[in-house]
């Protein structure tokens, strides 16, 4: 494949795809995660144009380590389809099998070319130049893809179904045919992923000009969770930034693509797919697509490294890179300036993308030389500040370690405020109701957690607080429900209740441990199963020091001081 390989989508004609749908109903069948979803979409519709299904070994090694396809064609990141191991081992010898999306609708058939186990670790390293588990895109790959990947080609049977904001959502081909119906012949891609206020409009806008081209502002959209209500105000809020531009000059389109984190290679894809859409000039800032590293907010990319790899790629990459300056405001002069124009004598202002969140939250005021009021006012109706917004207190500790008697405490005190409904999810209680058919076998906890987990985020998505209490012993699904509850747009507050085993023993209120003891009760967490302590829980709590009234009270100053319970 050469890098000006001619634009391809992989979509089957309506009648080939029809009969195939029907032959695919006897294939092994695999319900596609979002991410998957969202790949997908990009080789169907061509954006990924021209890698034409999951990458086999052969693409899949030498991008890992040098950014080519097997070919030779600059390709950045890999593009895999990650299984269980029960559903690879299921594919045996069909040769095909089909793509679903969550409701069961077939969107692909991929024709299997290659199963195979990676090396997830060895990917981490080369992609993200380092395997800590707090960058985003290594936790991805290392914590929450399956272990096999299927490679081979596609056959497209539909594109995923979209219901939002359908007016704004294009095919590579439809954004090409509108540019040349259009006439235009220079047009310069803009990637955004946040929302857009004055300095990304002047960068977007002032780039433009300098490569004396059309604009096509581009957001990357996806939802974390069906009702994502920061998805729906975000995208409202470049409708708003793209009042601002001039329309003679400038177009609006939205590109379903989840971000990826990966620094100067993810510039590169996202240099490629604005190719596809048609785009001559891609536009790279500085710290593009870097993640963050907590808690000092550093990029974990040098500034200038994704400009500088996109410089040395400019010939292969088949599309212009227009690097863009910092713009900064400056006070004296009323106006954007990039930020190598400034003068010493000048004060400079700025408001980090944290601060504005922060501002939003806690109802403070965002200045009109930073953005536009209709984009705050935007921001402030969707993004609840964290005093009205849900949260879920989860304990977790040994079986008479004091949760639940502290959690019935802390129930008592919001229902005493009042100001939201309070759910208690205690461990006796769930097992009772919501897992009464589940054991206490390691993958039945893992269960039970992560169904109390999904009863808490909904309830916290709604505006509520949940109070779960059980033992959930293991770190992982711990971590788990607090990706759930958080990606609900709500606070997680772990309280680790660490008093003692002996304590715990001594007391031994439901006489277990003695039954545990005599081995009338196998796998019991902390006699004869494991209890694996939280290193980074909110609260650390032991009832062998402290009342239930007194650890409560520590509890309610946590969430005071995170800011779920304010004075405003
Ligand atoms: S878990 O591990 O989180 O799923 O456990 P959980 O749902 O919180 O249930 C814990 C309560 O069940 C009782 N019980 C046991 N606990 C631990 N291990 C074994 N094998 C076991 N068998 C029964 C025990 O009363 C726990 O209640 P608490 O309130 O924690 O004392």
């Amino acid at each position: 494949m050469s890098p000006n390989a001619s634009f391809k989508d992989l979509m089957l004609p309506p009648a080939e795809a029809e009969s195939l749908k029907s032959e695919a109903a006897h294939f092994p069948s695999w319900d596609l995660t979002p991410t998957q979803t969202s790949d997908l979409e990009l080789l169907l519709s061509g954006a990924f144009s021209p890698l034409d299904g999951f990458m086999t070994r052969a693409d899949y090694d030498p991008v890992v380590d040098s950014m080519r396809l097997a070919d030779g064609s600059l390709w950045p990141l890999p593009v895999v389809l990650d299984v269980t191991d029960a559903f690879a081992a299921g594919i045996g010898d069909h040769r095909s099998i089909v793509l679903r999306d969550p409701e069961g609708v077939p969107l692909a058939v991929l024709d299997v070319a290659e199963v195979w186990t990676p090396d997830r670790e060895r990917e981490a390293r080369q992609v993200y130049g380092t395997l800590e588990s707090a960058h985003p895109g290594v936790d991805v790959v290392l914590n929450r893809r399956h272990p096999v990947y299927v490679g081979g080609r596609l056959r497209g049977l539909s594109l995923p179904i979209h219901y939002d904001f359908k007016y704004l959502r294009e095919r590579p081909d439809e954004v090409r045919a509108r540019f040349k119906k259009k006439g235009w012949r220079k047009v310069v891609g803009y990637h955004v992923e946040r929302p857009m206020h004055r300095a990304q409009v002047e960068v977007a806008f002032r780039s433009a000009k300098t490569a004396e081209a059309h604009l096509l502002l581009h957001p990357a959209v996806w939802q974390t969770h069906t009702g994502d209500a920061e998805h729906f105000s975000r995208v409202r809020c470049y409708e708003h930034a793209y009042k601002h531009f001039p329309d003679q000059t400038t177009d609006l389109s939205l590109v379903h693509m989840a971000p990826r984190h990966a620094g100067p290679r993810e510039a590169l894809l996202h240099a490629i797919v604005r190719r596809n859409y048609g785009c001559t000039h891609f536009i790279v800032g500085l710290d593009h697509a870097s993640p963050r590293q907590a808690p000092t907010e550093t990029p974990y990319y040098g500034a200038h490294d994704a400009q500088a790899l996109a410089g040395r790629h400019a010939d292969d990459l088949g599309i212009r890179i227009v690097a863009a300056p910092k713009y900064v405001y400056v006070q004296e002069r009323a106006a954007f300036v990039p930020l190598d124009e400034v003068r010493e004598s000048d004060t400079v202002l700025g408001i980090s993308d944290d601060e504005v969140l922060r501002r939003v939250l806690h109802d403070r005021d965002i200045p009109e030389w930073f953005s536009f009021p209709e984009v705050v006012d935007e921001l402030r109706r969707s993004i609840r500040p964290l005093h009205r917004r849900g949260f879920t207190v989860f304990f977790t500790g040994l079986s008479g370690s004091g949760k639940s008697t502290i959690a019935r405490a802390l129930v008592q005190k919001f229902l005493e405020t009042g100001d939201r409904r309070v759910t208690l999810l205690d461990g006796d209680i769930v097992r009772k109701n919501l897992s009464s058919e589940l054991t206490f076998s390691k993958e039945h906890r893992d269960l039970n957690i992560l169904r109390i987990g999904f009863v808490a985020a909904e309830i916290t998505k709604n505006g509520g607080i949940a109070i779960c209490a059980p033992i959930a012993p293991y770190t992982e699904t711990r971590r788990q429900v607090r990706r759930t509850v958080e990606s609900s747009g709500g606070g997680f507050i772990e309280v680790h209740v660490a008093t003692p085993i002996e304590v715990c023993e001594q007391r031994d209120r439901k006489g277990l441990y003695a039954l545990a003891r005599a081995g009338k009760i196998k796998g019991f967490t902390g006699i004869d199963d494991p209890y694996e302590a939280p290193e980074n829980a909110e609260v650390v709590i032991d009832t062998s020091a402290l009342s239930p009234d007194e650890a409560a009270q520590d509890i309610i100053l946590k969430i005071e001081s995170l800011g779920y319970i304010s004075v405003v």
